[in-house]
């Protein structure tokens, strides 16, 4: 009896240990962003990162964009009590390992998503690495918010941020300066890290060179990230990819560095390996999530 027990139980516990595993420990990342109904940015860039990285995608979706690569066509914001709503039931329900923001839309909403946030962090006692991508101008140049946002992001959500990744138009925005060097996009990281108290990713893809160089002002040191610029290749959504796989590498216990590293590397990849598409005589491309 004893002797046929025993296999018994230890399959028993080893089925346990498995499912421990398979449905606790598989990392978890939520994004609070809007709908791209072109697929290339917002919250559908997020989820395809998420899916390649291995990370579980959750979203909290807080506008609905009509738009295709070149245009943005029409905005729509959910209401802020609902994107409230999303984010609060999914931080009591999921062991979430990391946050990114992209498109906010409005200055209630910063709001709202600052307060869901912070209430479920006091509720919980369990602070999450939180990744906000000021997400103010389109790379088509499209302003998406207006100044009463971007107060509210200074105000309310920087704050609360791990990690702030502006490009050099939202970096100039935000210090209302100009970058058009390196030492410039230095001294941004710098002032951005010191007046809001979190690490700074400067984005500088938009200056033109033969490689994309970010640099990290974390914990008083700068970092540079630099992969070959992919030329000829309209890169609809790339910073929305960047910073959903940053938040990816979080929620897999990466540290911030290695983190960016491994994102830096996976949105070269899949600018580098796009589709195209032709129709009456343009090109549509998108990049390619998967690996
Ligand atoms: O790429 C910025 C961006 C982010 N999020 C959404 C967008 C866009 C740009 O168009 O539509 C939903």
């Amino acid at each position: 009896m004893l002797g046929r027990d025993r296999p018994a139980r230890r399959n028993r516990a080893s089925s346990k240990k498995e499912a421990r595993q398979r449905f606790q420990v598989h990392p978890i990342a939520l994004t609070v962003a809007g709908s791209d109904c072109s697929a290339g940015a917002g919250i559908q860039a997020d989820l395809k990162t998420f899916t390649a990285l291995g990370v579980y995608g959750l979203t909290a979706v807080t506008c609905i964009v009509a738009e295709v690569p070149r245009k943005v066509s029409r905005i729509e914001p959910v209401t802020s009590t609902m994107v409230r709503e999303q984010i609060e039931v999914l931080l009591k329900n999921f062991r979430v390992g990391a946050i990114k923001t992209g498109l906010l839309c409005s200055a209630d909403i910063v709001s709202a998503v600052a307060q869901a946030i912070q209430n479920t962090e006091k509720e919980t006692g369990r602070p999450i690495p939180l990744v906000v991508d000021p997400v103010m101008i389109a790379t088509s140049g499209d302003n998406l918010l207006g100044p009463e946002t971007v107060e509210s992001y200074k105000n309310k959500l920087f704050p609360l941020a791990t990690l702030i990744t502006p490009n050099l138009d939202e970096a100039a925005l935000l210090l209302a300066t100009t970058i058009e060097d390196r030492k410039q996009m230095e001294n941004a990281a710098k002032a951005l890290a010191k007046e809001y108290h979190a690490s700074i990713l400067v984005k500088g893809g938009h200056l033109r060179g033969d490689n994309a160089i970010d640099l990290l002002f974390h914990h008083g040191e700068l970092t540079e990230f630099s992969a070959p610029f992919v030329r000829g290749v309209e890169t609809h959504g790339t910073g929305c990819t960047y910073s959903a796989a940053i938040t990816a590498g979080l929620a897999s216990g990466f540290s911030l560095e290695p983190a960016i590293k491994q994102a830096k590397k996976f949105v070269t990849e899949s600018i580098a390996r796009h589709f195209r598409w032709q129709r009456d005589c343009t090109e549509i491309d998108a990049l390619n999530h998967s690996i």
